[in-house]
């Protein structure tokens, strides 16, 4: 294991990003990123499971880059990343000074321009769709409810959307119904390789079951879990998210 990702302090200024490209450049893919040496940048929080999902394929291929903690509270760095991405999500990762958004892409763009011994797409078109449907699965039908149960529960009382969070827990029942049947006998969630996939559903299943438990009933989600979090790269990120656990609304509980 390859030491931990080089850490910059947040009110450090950014100097090498070409800010005044138009939108349109910044998601086209550079044409000297392959052999470069410049180090990319993390936008991102570590008990963010979106920013984990990115974590988790940089550290499956120890890919260098560099860390730019977003806390709350630093006015330096949230200012650097609404000027990257106005629509202030993370993680936003930059490379050779064009942001790539949306946690999906960046991994692609890994894949892309910096692949390492784990191809996180598979090569066939085929196999890759396959992946990308579960991709999509995870962060649509798992991740998007968790989502809304979680923040709707720091909202003031008079502006909580009790039939949206009611919603959201349906559809987590079927979603965690239809993928105890799809890992029935299956290893990772597309293929027999860890890829996509399985990075989006490590962070989606871990907030999830600690928003809205994952049934008793559905061993295969829960051996699917457990898999995950015995995963090197999620069992690193997990423990880099752990002091931030007092954070977590509903109260984390005291378990993995
Ligand atoms: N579709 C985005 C979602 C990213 C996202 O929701 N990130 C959360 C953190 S996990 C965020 O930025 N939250 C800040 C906010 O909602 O203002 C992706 O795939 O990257």
């Amino acid at each position: 294991m390859r030491p931990a990702a080089q850490r910059r302090d947040v009110g450090q200024p950014v100097v090498d990003f070409d800010l005044f490209q138009t939108t349109k450049e910044w998601l086209l893919p550079s044409s000297t990123t392959k052999e470069s040496n410049m180090s990319m940048k993390l936008y991102a929080h570590p008990f963010s499971s979106y920013c984990q999902k990115v974590l988790i394929a940089l550290y499956e291929n120890h890919t260098p880059f560099e860390f730019c903690m977003l806390a709350p509270g630093d006015e330096r760095a949230a200012a650097e990343h609404e000027a990257l991405w106005p629509l202030k999500r993370i993680p936003v990762l930059v490379d050779e000074g064009r942001a790539v958004v949306e946690a999906s892409i960046i991994i692609e763009h890994l894949d892309l321009h910096h692949p390492g011994p784990v191809r996180l797409i598979p090569e066939d078109p085929r196999a890759a769709l396959g992946v990308r449907m579960m991709d999509r699965f995870f962060d649509n039908y798992i991740m998007t409810p968790m989502q809304k149960i979680v923040s709707d529960s720091i909202r003031a009382a008079e502006h909580r959307d009790r039939q949206g969070v009611a919603e959201s827990r349906e559809m987590l029942d079927t979603a965690y119904r239809w993928l105890d049947d799809a890992m029935k006998g299956r290893e990772w969630a597309a293929g027999d390789t860890f890829n996509l996939a399985d990075c989006a559903a490590a962070p989606a299943l871990f907030y999830a079951d600690w928003a809205h438990s994952i049934g008793k009933a559905f061993s295969s989600v829960h051996a699917y879990r457990r898999r995950l979090l015995a995963r090197p790269s999620f069992s690193r990120a997990v423990d880099e998210a752990r002091p931030y656990r007092p954070l977590f609304p509903l109260g984390a509980p005291d378990r993995d």
